[in-house]
């Protein structure tokens, strides 16, 4: 099933390593201590350099469902917005209202940036263990929501199952109602 939308040509999808992009600004899947950890967290604390962490232990944390902002250091991306993705339990504990909130979270912050391109990682489908294809659609609802704002806007999947689930959702094809 697709969103029920044209997908938006800011809107791209890609498989690829988020830290090597050339974007304004970069999304990290953090966690509320904004201090690091494994995943896409662990990668752009090792390519950023050790600037990032100093900078993000000024920020004192941050709760699930919010962001926060830091330069990028030796990143190509000018920012990282260093945003907080909800534990999935089972659903039924605020986790989509969360994913959805940081999303827009982080979005707010770019435009606050001036930044007019943003690469997002599929937060909170890794250790956190949300499902991939319902994470998507969130991120895809809110990307949609902020196209209007951004020259450009990726969903960097790493994995070859979100980049599969994200093609199917943006190919207007496969809108079950496409008259298109
Ligand atoms: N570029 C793009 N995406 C990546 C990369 C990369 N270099 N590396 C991994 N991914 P995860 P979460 C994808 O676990 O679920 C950390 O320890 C990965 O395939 O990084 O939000 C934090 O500190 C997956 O699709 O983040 C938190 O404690 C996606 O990034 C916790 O994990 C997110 O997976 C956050 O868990």
């Amino acid at each position: 099933m697709g969103l029920g939308v044209e997908a938006p040509a800011v809107i791209k999808v890609i498989q690829y390593d988020i830290t090597d992009l050339d974007v304004d600004a970069v999304v990290n899947a953090a966690n509320t201590t904004l201090l690091g950890g494994g995943g896409v967290d662990g990668a752009i604390h090792h390519a950023a350099g050790p600037e990032l962490l100093a900078a993000c232990r000024k920020l004192g944390g941050c709760p699930t469902g919010e962001a926060r902002i830091t330069p990028g250091f030796r990143l190509k991306a000018k920012w990282v917005i260093h945003a907080v993705g909800p534990v999935w339990r089972d659903g039924a504990h605020g986790e989509p209202q969360m994913l959805e909130s940081c999303y827009r979270s982080a979005f707010v912050l770019a435009k606050e940036a001036k930044a007019r391109s943003i690469a997002f990682p599929n937060i909170s489908t890794g250790a956190y263990g949300y499902p991939k294809e319902e994470a998507a659609r969130i991120a895809l609802k809110v990307m949609h929501a902020f196209a209007g704002d951004f020259r450009s806007i990726v969903a960097c999947c790493f994995d070859a199952e979100n980049a599969a689930i994200y093609h199917k959702l943006l190919d207007p094809s496969q809108r079950p109602d496409d008259d298109a």
